[in-house]
């Protein structure tokens, strides 16, 4: 390996600043190739025994000079390092000025300040500011800003920071600049500037405390229209947040810019939120309904950062689920208090088991407060997202909305204005409440998913019904010992009719307990149990763990067709369907025939004729899972024998219920103007869920009304669906869909984007030479994040089949794609490598094979430390 080993960056070595800022005062003169920035920081000795102050800083950025109280430093009277900056003999207080020179035009990385289609703009998270000046780069330094833009009038006519604009003039010729000034102390890493010539939307929103907040939208120009989803998700969640946190936005401006070149979803920067352009624009003609949904959770996810996240922030960064896990979790509830509570739980497991299962039980497994890491960056992950949401989701099952609710109440009253831990956050929740968090702590500490066994007894006689309940987390990377977590698993008991019985459980007597589980095995019992019951537990997923059920397929049936809790129905179904999987694959690997249980295509025959459960929630009962979930369940993935069993499946429910398929498929077409609803969208996804059981049924008339509903499709979610199955067909009616989409749509990078995944998610055998041939294509292009993802890693993530073809095409490949973008955007390139870790799972030529693809990335020259740590951490020892 050529690349010098990177330093680990470890939580027991955190420090607190030795120095801290009193005000910081920023210009920036901008320029495409050579931009000038002079930070002028107010500063003072916090720790007395400090001798020296040191700066974070970047080898791409020039430092031209530096200033003590007035007086030029020597180049002798500092130490300048690549990534930093020291300074000694300092005095308790002193003003300290830096001027520096960045180049923009040349950021690829898209981390500092950069270019984004003509326009400026910068993304500061996690470590970014250092690439605009010196500075103490670190969370827990909060300070006021003052900014000062100044650019030439007519290539950036708007200028933009944090906080209230409040001066604004002529410079020299053709040059205008704009004070920014923000009241609220904040980390460097909410620092933002935009800088271009940008259209703009604006709409109001009156705070119950009457504040007239003015709320503003920049983007490319023509692109106002599209504007109009995500204004209304804005003033939606600002609503919500009243309502629902007593939280209320504090300043009387809020922007959001949208850029076309961004390393993630968006950023929360304090009021001037940036966003990938992805996650911004949406119409109806554009934008599919899952596209409408992921704008609306995330301009709401962006704007609840503004209390968790920005008023109260991380002291150091690994903290930060602290802001990340308690920000899903509120746009989580957010989304659900706007739609279908029981169908966004059910997508958001589907999230967590698809994402943060496998990332847990890898070779990446971390906790979600780590313990170490070489680059932040890498872990922006769903481990501290996705289940750090899901830990907070279980102390407001333990405490209940009101008792949650005042734990926030007492974190803010305690920490507003400071840089805190999970501890921090964790401590208000108890205090308020009184609950002793001292156990159910360890899930910060502990990786690894946990595996609950259930044993049932009933003693008639007695009427009491017994369950034993044992937890084993299995080690994980730098963890071989696991120790019991405390485990809240909402239960109930359902009678023969499927009714909840009220069951007494310590003298309490009621239709659903939560159960605290907390030792390695634990019993508890219900009294007054009338008849044998059919046991529903970890009720809308309280837990995440994976549950093990002494259920056989009739009890699973049963479950599915009565639980009154959505998601164990849901969970039920999808449990039945892949225990079925499972069965086939052992067929298959056996060379024998696949055979189908007939139970089962009657389950869901009965899901097909119910009128009594809504769309989208039917259209989740009939979706099989998912060929990577079910390959979590095997000991060796064999992804070609998963494949062949879920087409087997799906074509014998098609088969079977054709005449139901065809009934919803008629049934559910709209007519009139299109409408974004959750009602509306639920048609338009159980239609679509039809219309792919009709194509597998009858695999000789699939093009023909593939592409009839293609043709007449009046929007992106139909259009999507249509060419998503299209995508597999070998046949005329692929190429042409194709073509008449791209000619329709060229122009438009969002819709491009969807163009190139589909054809990347393509099962076809050609799909590898088709994903290469895209490389070329005018409208990919390797700087841009979004179109990476759409085409490599939609083809290496969301298409398992050819990418672990036998041959090893699809691993060469990745590594490849990998080290080429290394050079480009190290983050993007580190975030396309998570399949490659999963080898470990594989029979043995695949391991080997995806041993040497990650061999070549370690062996290519030297590598950045976002790619260096995952690759190394993969290979393994
Ligand atoms: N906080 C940002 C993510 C920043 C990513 C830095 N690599 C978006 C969010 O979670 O809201
Ligand atoms: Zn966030």
């Amino acid at each position: 390996m050529k690349t010098i080993e990177p330093p680990v960056i470890r939580l027991q070595d955190y420090t607190a600043p030795a120095f801290l800022l009193d005000q910081v005062d920023l210009t920036f003169e901008l320029d495409p190739d050579r931009t000038i920035v002079t930070s002028k920081l107010a500063v003072r000795r916090q720790d007395g025994n400090a001798e020296a102050f040191h700066l974070d800083g970047d080898k791409d950025m020039t430092l031209l000079s530096v200033w003590i109280d007035g007086r030029e430093l020597n180049s002798d009277e500092y130490e300048l390092e690549e990534e930093s900056l020291t300074l000694h003999n300092l005095p308790d207080q002193f003003t300290l000025e830096i001027q520096t020179a960045i180049n923009p035009a040349a950021n690829t990385k898209l981390e500092g300040l950069y270019r984004s289609g003509g326009m400026y703009c910068t993304q500061c998270e996690a470590e970014g500011f250092r690439r605009i000046t010196f500075f103490p780069d670190r969370p827990d330094v909060m300070t006021r800003y003052r900014v000062k833009v100044c650019a030439p009038v007519d290539s950036c006519p708007i200028l933009l920071s944090n906080g209230n604009n409040v001066e604004t003039g002529e410079l020299r010729e053709g040059w205008h600049y704009a004070v920014w000034d923000d009241p609220f102390p904040k980390p460097s890493y909410l620092f933002a500037l935009v800088a271009g010539d940008l259209a703009m939307v604006e709409d109001h929103f009156t705070t119950r405390s009457g504040r007239d907040v003015t709320l503003r939208i920049f983007v490319e120009h023509g692109n106002e229209t599209r504007c109009d989803h995500a204004m209304d998700s804005l003033k939606r969640s600002m609503k919500w947040d009243e309502d629902r946190f007593g939280l209320e936005y504090d300043l009387d401006i809020f922007n959001i810019v949208a850029v076309s070149d961004f390393n993630m979803g968006a950023m929360e920067n304090k009021s001037l939120n940036v966003f990938n352009a992805k996650y911004i624009l949406a119409d109806a003609e554009t934008a599919t309904d899952s596209d409408f949904e992921l704008v609306e959770g995330i301009v709401a996810h962006e704007y609840f950062h503004n209390w968790t996240g920005n008023r109260v922030t991380c002291r150091d960064w690994f903290q930060l689920s602290l802001k990340e896990g308690l920000t899903v979790f509120r746009d989580q509830e957010f989304s659900a208090d706007q739609r279908s509570r029981a169908v966004k739980r059910i997508d958001d497991v589907r999230l967590l088991r698809a994402r943060q299962f496998p990332e847990d039980s890898g070779p990446l497994s971390h906790p979600v407060r780590p313990d170490s890491y070489i680059e932040i960056n890498n872990f922006y992950t769903a481990t501290v997202y996705e289940k750090g949401a899901e830990v907070i989701r279980m102390m407001h099952s333990l405490l209940g909305e009101e008792g949650f609710q005042k734990g926030m109440k007492l974190y803010f009253e305690r920490h507003d204005g400071q840089a805190v831990t999970c501890d921090d956050f964790a401590a208000a929740m108890a205090d308020a409440n009184d609950f002793d968090m001292s156990h159910f702590k360890r899930w910060y500490s502990q990786s690894g998913t946990p595996h609950v066994t259930v044993v049932e007894d009933y003693d008639a006689a007695a009427k009491r019904y017994t369950l034993t309940l044992s937890q084993e987390t299995r080690p994980t990377p730098g963890q071989e010992r696991k120790y019991p977590l405390h485990i809240p698993l909402r239960t109930a008991l359902l009678d023969s009719n499927g009714k909840d019985m009220a069951v007494s459980r310590r003298g309490r007597s009621a239709t659903e307990h939560l159960l605290q589980m907390e030792a390695d095995k634990q019993e508890f019992v219900f009294e007054d149990v009338a008849e044998k019951p059919v046991l529903s537990i970890n009720r809308d997923f309280t837990a995440p763990v994976v549950l093990h059920l002494p259920y056989d397929d009739a009890t699973r049936a049963f479950l599915m067709a009565h639980d009154n809790d959505a998601f164990n129905r849901w969970e039920a179904a999808q449990q039945y369907a892949s225990a079925l999987m499972l069965k086939m694959v052992g067929e298959y690997q056996a060379g024998k025939e696949l055979t189908v249980d007939p139970d089962f295509i009657a389950a869901m025959g009965r899901v097909v004729q119910d009128q009594e459960i809504d769309a989208s929630f039917k259209a989740l009962l009939l979706t099989l899972p998912s060929e990577e979930y079910v390959s979590e369940q095997m000991s060796v993935v064999d992804i070609d024998a998963i494949h062949a069993a879920r087409e087997k499946l799906r074509r014998a429910i098609g088969e079977a219920h054709q005449d139901g398929f065809k009934h919803i498929y008629d049934a559910t077409k709209q007519s009139g103007p299109f409408s974004n609803t959750p009602e509306a969208a639920g048609q338009r996804a159980l239609r679509n869920s039809a219309l792919a059981y009709l194509g597998a049924a009858d695999e000789k008339t699939a093009p023909a009304r593939l592409k009839d509903h293609f043709d007449t499709a009046d929007n992106m979610t139909d259009s999507v669906a249509a060419l998503r199955l299209l995508a597999d067909v070998t046949a005329p009616e692929h190429d042409r869909a194709f073509d008449i989409f791209l000619a329709k749509w060229k122009s438009n990078a969002q819709v491009m984007d969807k163009w190139l995944a589909l054809q990347a998610m393509s099962r076809r055998a050609d799909t590898l030479m088709q994903v290469r041939a895209l490389l070329d294509h005018p409208v990919f292009n390797i700087k841009n994040p979004n179109k990476v993802r759409a085409l490599v890693g939609a083809f290496c993530s969301a298409n398992p089949l050819r990418f672990h073809a036998a041959d090893g095409s699809g691993y060469d490949f990745l590594a490849e794609m990998v080290v080429k973008l290394d050079k480009i955007n190290p983050q993007v390139a580190a975030r396309l490598m998570g399949p490659l870790g999963q080898w470990r799972r594989f029979d043995e030529d695949r391991q080997r094979k995806m041993r040497s693809a990650l061999k070549a990335i370690l062996d290519s020259g030297e590598l950045s430390r976002d790619v260096f740590e995952i690759a190394s951490k993969s290979y393994g020892e």
